[in-house]
């Protein structure tokens, strides 16, 4: 007999930032709106959920929010049935009683970690591999997402790249106008409307030693460039630039070619659409990087940097699998500005480059985005449940 599929328990510890609540709340969304699954998602920091989602109460132990029951996941963890499928989200410890309560069950769950995202060649020989506990009757599967058809792949939404096009659609026409949406998104951010003779780009990254070189890049280059930055750690960077001490949603600064406006942190929907209605977008860490290749438009990653440095070994891994298919002097240039932006390079030189190579990039990114919608994480995900149950 097999586990009960239809239940699932996503656990949730938020390290830090904003990526591991990010991608297990859309997980978990998908899992319950579109596959009809009974979701448990157990955070331990409510408060940074909230950002993503402001309808989640932070004062409140248990709550239903978009189809997810949402539990507050304290030291003191409840005696409760396990559900049929547990996910682990990036090698979180689940609570020991929880484990012993997985073991005790007639019909043991499915037990999977669902791991950080790489393109390094490895993951595909890691994807799917049991991991026996070392004492009680459960085994543990490891889940890789991944960007080739040997890996988990990625999270989409099902209809995401239909409403994205629906946004942009406009944007393809002779005469470019901007969509109802694209106009009323700007109206809600406060940030004026896009002009047809300028860049718009986002910028969301860490504190970044390349970001006052890209500024300068932008105030003294010959297009019109204009950042929205959200709220968060790169902000004072940003308003050092321009003098200031800091910054908040609203402020707007103009020098040279350069136009900023700080944008709110917004929930993570309306940030799919800053990066729908943007010509390049620079993200971070990991959830950011997928949706701004699910925008279709060139992107610049600022990784989440690691101690031993290995970070830099898995952004090359991704510009390189990104770049295949690309004119060689477009691979080149988006290369050269992701290991700029993260420390190695000139920023000026390299942004230069890859100004000169939008068009290329702007191709290859729609291109990218329909390729990788092949591998869905979710429906791997799910198969993969079944099939080990
Ligand atoms: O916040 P992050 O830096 O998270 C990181 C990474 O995931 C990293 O891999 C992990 O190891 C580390 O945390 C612990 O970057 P990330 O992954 O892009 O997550 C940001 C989330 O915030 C993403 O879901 C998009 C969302 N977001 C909004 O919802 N609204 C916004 O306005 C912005 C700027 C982001």
């Amino acid at each position: 007999m097999t586990a009960n599929p239809e239940t699932c328990d996503i656990f949730c510890a938020v390290v830090d930032n904003y990526g591991d609540i990010g991608v297990s709340w859309r997980l978990a969304r998908q899992l319950a709106n579109e596959h009809g699954i009974s979701v448990r998602l157990w955070v331990d920091d409510l408060a940074s959920f909230g950002k993503l989602c402001p309808e989640v109460d932070a004062a409140l132990g248990e709550q239903r929010c978009r189809e997810v029951e949402v539990r507050r996941w304290d030291k003191d963890f409840p005696a409760v049935t396990p559900a049929g499928l547990v996910i682990e989200a990036f090698a979180c410890k689940l609570p020991e009683s929880y484990v012993e309560a997985m073991a005790a069950q007639e019909h043991k769950p499915v037990w999977l970690n669902l791991e950080y995202l790489s393109a390094e060649e490895w993951v595909e020989g890691a994807h799917r591999l049991p991991s026996p506990h070392s004492r009680l009757p459960l085994t543990k599967y490891f889940f890789f997402p991944g960007f080739t058809a040997k890996t988990g792949g990625l999270l989409l939404e099902r209809g995401l790249l239909a409403r994205r096009d629906a946004f942009q659609a406009d944007r393809a026409s002779l005469t470019p106008a901007l969509s109802q949406r694209e106009r009323e998104f700007w109206r809600s951010v406060g940030v004026p409307e896009r002009a047809a003779d300028e860049l718009r780009v986002s910028l969301f990254s860490y504190e970044n030693d390349a970001v006052t070189g890209l500024l300068r890049a932008w105030e003294q280059g010959a297009m019109r460039v204009v950042c929205c930055v959200p709220e968060g750690r790169v902000l004072p960077q940003v308003a050092a630039f321009f003098g200031q001490a800091n910054g908040t949603a609203g402020d707007a600064w103009q020098r040279g070619n350069l136009s900023v406006y700080v944008l709110p942190f917004v929930e993570q929907e309306r940030y799919d659409e800053l990066l729908w209605a943007c010509d390049v977008n620079l993200v971070r860490g990991e959830d950011s990087c997928v949706r701004a290749q699910w925008a279709g438009k060139p992107c610049v990653w600022h990784i989440y940097p690691q101690h031993d440095g290995v970070h830099m070994q898995k952004l090359r891994a991704l510009s390189d699998l990104y770049g295949v298919g690309l004119p060689a002097a477009a691979h080149q240039a988006n290369a050269a500005l992701w290991l700029a932006w993260n420390g190695e390079g000139d920023i000026s030189a390299a942004w230069s480059a890859y100004a000169a190579q939008l068009e290329p990039l702007e191709h290859h990114a729609t291109a990218w985005s329909a390729k990788l919608a092949a591998n869905d994480l979710a429906l791997n995900l799910l198969a993969f449940s079944r099939q080990v149950a």
